[in-house]
């Protein structure tokens, strides 16, 4: 017998296939020991309804789709940075910023005098913000800490909130992620400390799904990057890269070169290097978050992305510096709005291509058997609206990893 089955549904199931959205109407979705058990239209059904599960529910038309997933943020931080925004309100721009030690370098010093504990309380109402809108999935990086303690402390920190939330947790250590003078005494000592020291030690712990390095002008070089990247390989770790956010540093086609999971940003990505990644299949993570918030105006070469093959993620990026996001949600209008994704792009983003970027695609990411049993129903006319509403969507019911909660 299933845990669950829903009727009178209909399903997007976000499975590439003929029709839009994976669209299924009069569907079911039944759910055992958190996995799902079918899906499909109702007709199709093994047997009776009551034959089949315990938990019998009616739908009443409401669309089911593939509980959303954040796979970039950096969400684990103490502090915030509100008087910064208001300095770039008048004018500052965010490299200069950065440069005169505030920027990350602000977030490190509060993060370096945080407890784990401190880290976990500051970050909880947060995520719970994500998990109100169906969120079962958040990557969570660590950088900013630059030193090997705080480092680990915020990893810690995430795989403590997954647990504690019952949300799935992916880290990545982003030790790369600056370097600023202030905090990092020595450039190259810190790789070497980095590749030698905290790579292993991190991933022996169990505390490192990926490992992320921000290749920037005013971050790592792509040779320094090469090395943290080798580092990753050794380790049997996959990698990602912040990669041609504010300049065009080639990071598009160093990511494909190590096979990287995802290149994200990308508002200055070349044509050859998204080629690259299409290749690679290495997934492009669009954060409209951070666009808006910097006031970018190069968006992200979209339409070169479709040509070239290279599948479309969207994320929060949530960080208290570049995109203060408490929605993933909302990155799905100003991902159609400032990008020119489609809807359904934008929902497939969040979905199917945010597990893709993750190497989660097995597990989550579309409404299929055998995957977790992570959905959501909402109580909407079309998908399309997913899209389209400007803030405080709330879905009828979620249900993560087998977990029911309507
Ligand atoms: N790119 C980003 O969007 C964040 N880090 C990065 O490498 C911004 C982090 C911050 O401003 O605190
Ligand atoms: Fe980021």
């Amino acid at each position: 017998m299933w845990d669950h089955l829903w009727l009178g549904a209909r399903l997007a199931t976000m499975r590439e296939g003929p029709g839009p959205y994976g669209v299924i109407i009069d569907g079911a979705l039944g759910v055992k020991d958190g996995r799902i058990a079918f899906v499909g239209p109702e007709a199709d059904l093994p047997g009776r309804p009551a034959d089949l599960a315990h938990d019998v529910r009616p739908a009443h038309g409401a669309w089911v789709a593939p509980a959303p997933i954040d796979c970039h943020t950096h969400i684990v931080f103490a502090g915030e940075r509100a008087a910064e925004f208001e300095m770039r309100a008048a004018g500052a721009r965010y490299e200069d910023i950065h440069r005169a030690g505030g920027g990350i370098g602000a977030t490190v010093r509060a993060t370096r005098a945080a407890s784990e504990n401190e880290l976990i309380d500051a970050a909880r109402p947060r995520l719970r913000a994500l998990m109100a809108e169906g969120v079962s999935t958040v990557e969570i990086k660590s950088g900013y800490g630059l030193e090997f303690a705080t480092e680990r402390r915020m990893l810690r920190a995430a795989r403590r909130l997954g647990r504690e939330l019952g949300l799935r947790v992916h880290t990545t250590f982003l030790g790369a992620h600056a370097a600023p003078p202030s905090l990092v005494k020595d450039k190259a000592a810190y790789l070497t400390e980095i590749v030698e020291e905290m790579i292993p030690a991190l991933a022996s712990e169990g505390l490192v799904d990926a490992v992320d390095a921000f290749c920037e002008s005013i971050a790592f070089t792509p040779e320094e990057t090469a090395r943290v990247f080798e580092a990753a390989r050794k380790h049997g770790l996959r990698v990602k890269l912040h990669a041609d956010q504010i300049s065009d540093r080639g990071g598009a086609a160093l990511a494909a070169k190590f096979g990287a999971l995802s290149a994200d940003h990308l508002e200055h990505a070349s044509a050859d290097g998204l080629a690259a990644m299409a290749k690679a299949g290495t997934v492009a993570v669009l954060l409209p978050g951070a666009y808006l918030m910097l006031r970018d105006t190069r968006p992200p070469p979209v339409a070169l992305m479709r040509e070239k093959g290279v599948r479309m993620a969207v994320a929060s990026d949530a960080n208290p510096g570049s995109s203060p996001a408490r929605s993933l949600l909302l990155m799905l209008p100003l991902a159609c709005a400032l990008f020119g994704l489609t809807p359904e792009e934008a929902l497939a983003g969040v979905t199917r291509e945010a597990a893709r970027a993750l190497g989660l695609l097995d597990e989550t990411g579309t409404l299929e058997a055998g995957k977790s049993a992570d959905y959501c129903l909402w109580d909407i006319g079309h998908p399309r609206e997913l899209s389209y509403w400007l803030g405080n969507m709330r879905p009828q019911a979620i249900c993560r990893m087998g977990q029911l909660d309507a």
